[in-house]
């Protein structure tokens, strides 16, 4: 065999990561509030599409991202609810991460949009695989916490809990440490199904994938849905586990790594992980030169993909998002008492959300503004963060006809502005800050991106606040480009994944876009995105997540720089 092309040495083997991916998420979020939908079925509308629908609508045939005059035809009976407002889903996530988070030990709990969370567990299950009797295995007792030997519960240690992939029961292992493996990744299992519980506790079921790593874990759990839990028994050795997948299913591998595969196996047709990983064209030197121009040491990583290898951490929990931001789409606002209005609806989704977000909710409800007589006073909400600098993105707005080969960022154009502080004033009355906002603030930065107001046809309109209080960017190389990179690539997925389902609806570009925005990687005020670096993000630069601007490779750490110094009025670099 070719040196290049020999099986990768495997990294993170002893990790034990779970991935909860929560079931028809929008959907039970909404039977949740009508408890009457559960046994119907339902669909969740986002302009002409089911953004997704429960189970009992895909016995069916509907599926997620299907148009609704589709589903309804499938699904006469189908009930449908509106999803435009993501505030109640947002809010489940956040209560659902928070419960997640207060189980983990090392910190490491890492949200991938609104309803999936990893959870690095290796030190939990350490400490327990240590406790294990193993004259009385079916009488375990797993140890939620390392003070409090009583918190926690019991178990049988001689099973693996849930679905077990391969399913048959493997031959014993030989060696100690394969045994160890096994061990680590049961008690995995049994932590995943208690965690599951306690989500199920809130009202939500869910999923959970058990492996060694991110990549293996998140594809784990992918197997047995709904409600349900598949442990990776064979971390070790997982081709056969995914040899039989399509590339697509692989996150990380994006639409130019498929097609450059296909380049280099001469192929037009669809390739599976093992048409991939097993041809001789394909070695990690060659997938650099196949994707040339990409981040350096490209062919090595989506090498390392095929062979089921992600060495990337879980990243540890933040409490706050590093930017929050609200867009919406129009078919082409001509006045500027129309821009006015946009504004004025943005801007207050924007402030509910700040206040959802960014104040401490833990001593009481927050429903500012509070009464300056209020007889609590102590227990006021604290912002927990307070961003400095407020962004206005607009766009042209293109006829359908126009977008087909759109990139994300095609037309857009920002300018930034000190956030002032009134907006952190709890006691006056939200509508007041709204108008003064858009008034002092956001209207001047449109008109300085869009001079002409006798010839105006806006697209877009986004308002972003960024820069929060008390956070540090990581500027310095890898971690700032991962983050510019994760932003992109969930971006370009659910762009892809959207344009397929629904290849020539008139309104697919702009709500793809809406989608995008106000949820790349599913939230965009969420950092704690998508770990896996898509190729095909490195080719002609990548994405800000501070600023939205796209960057060169080469200029991403001097953009970093920027965003650091602070800020007085300060103007977005044009240049790029
Ligand atoms: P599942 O996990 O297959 O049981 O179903 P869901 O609905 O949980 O799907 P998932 O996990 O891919 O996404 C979580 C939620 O995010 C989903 O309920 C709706 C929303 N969502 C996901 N992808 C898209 C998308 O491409 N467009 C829109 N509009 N919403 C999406
Ligand atoms: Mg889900």
């Amino acid at each position: 065999m070719d040196s290049k092309r020999k099986a990768p040495r495997r990294k993170g083997d002893d990790r034990v990561i779970l991935h909860f991916d929560l079931d028809c998420f929008y959907a039970q979020c909404i039977e949740n509030a009508n408890p009457s939908l559960k046994t119907l079925p339902l669909g969740i509308k986002q302009k002409s599409i089911l953004a997704t629908c429960n189970y009992v609508a895909r016995k069916h045939g509907v599926k997620k991202l299907m148009g609704i005059q589709e589903a309804k035809r499938l699904c006469p009976d189908l009930v449908l609810a509106d999803g435009e407002d993501l505030s109640p889903f947002r809010d489940v996530s956040k209560r659902i991460y928070s419960l997640l988070k207060s189980y983990s030990w090392n910190g490491r709990v890492e949200r991938l949009g609104l309803d999936e969370v990893f959870l690095d567990v290796t030190d939990i299950v350490a400490y327990n695989l240590a406790l294990l009797n193993h004259h009385n295995l079916e009488h375990s007792w797993f140890c939620l916490s390392r003070e409090d030997p009583e918190k926690g519960f019991e178990f049988d240690a001689r099973e693996v809990k849930g679905c077990v992939w391969p399913p048959e029961p493997e031959p014993r292992p030989q060696d100690e440490g394969d045994d160890n493996q096994r061990l680590r990744l049961l008690l995995g299992s049994h932590l995943g199904f208690h965690l599951r519980q306690q989500i199920e506790s809130l009202g939500y079921t869910s999923a959970c994938g058990i492996s060694t790593n991110k990549l293996l874990a998140k594809l784990a759990g992918d197997k047995n849905k709904p409600r349900n839990q598949t442990t990776l028994l064979s971390s070790a050795h997982p081709a056969p586990f995914l040899d039989p997948l399509p590339l697509s299913k692989i996150p990380g591998i994006g639409s130019k790594t498929k097609q450059a595969l296909k380049t280099l196996l001469k192929t037009d047709e669809d390739l599976t992980v093992h048409n991939a990983r097993t041809h001789p064209a394909v070695s990690p030197f060659a997938l650099e030169r196949a994707l040339d121009g990409g981040e350096k040491g490209i062919g090595q990583k989506v090498w390392l993909l095929l062979h089921g290898i992600d060495s990337s951490e879980v990243k540890p929990a933040r409490d706050i998002p590093r930017q929050i931001s609200i867009e919406d789409t129009y078919r082409g606002l001509t006045d500027l008492s129309q821009i006015r209005a946009g504004l004025v609806q943005i801007t207050t989704s924007l402030l509910k959300r700040m206040h959802v977000d960014l104040l401490d909710d833990s001593e009481q409800p927050v429903t500012p503004p509070f009464p300056s007589s209020s007889p609590f006073p102590s227990s006021k909400p604290r912002w927990l963060g307070q961003p400095k600098t407020i962004r206005l993105t607009t766009r042209p707005y293109y006829p359908p006809s126009e977008r087909d080969d759109f990139e994300y960022n095609h037309g857009r154009a920002s300018k930034s502005a000190p956030l002032p502080r009134y907006i952190f004033d709890l006691a006056t009355n939200t509508g007041m800050i709204v108008e003064r906002l858009v008034e002092g603030t956001l209207l001047p930065l449109f008109h300085s991106l869009n001079p002409d107001s006798n010839n105006l046809r806006i697209g877009l309109l986004n308002v972003c606040v960024i820069n929060m209080d008390g956070e540090k960017h990581a500027a310095g190389g890898s971690d700032i480009m991962a983050a510019f990179q994760r932003q992109k690539e969930v971006g370009e997925i659910r762009a892809v994944a959207f344009a397929e389902e629904r290849p020539n609806h008139l309104d697919d570009v702009a709500f793809a876009s809406q989608q995008l925005d106000m949820e790349p990687a599913k939230d965009s005020d969420s950092d704690e995105e998508a770990e896996w670096v898509d190729d095909d993000d490195h080719q002609d630069g990548v994405r800000c997540h501070l600023c939205g601007c796209v960057i060169p490779v080469f200029a991403v750490e001097a953009h970093g720089r920027w965003h650091e110094l602070d800020e007085g009025y300060r103007v977005e670099p044009r240049w790029w």
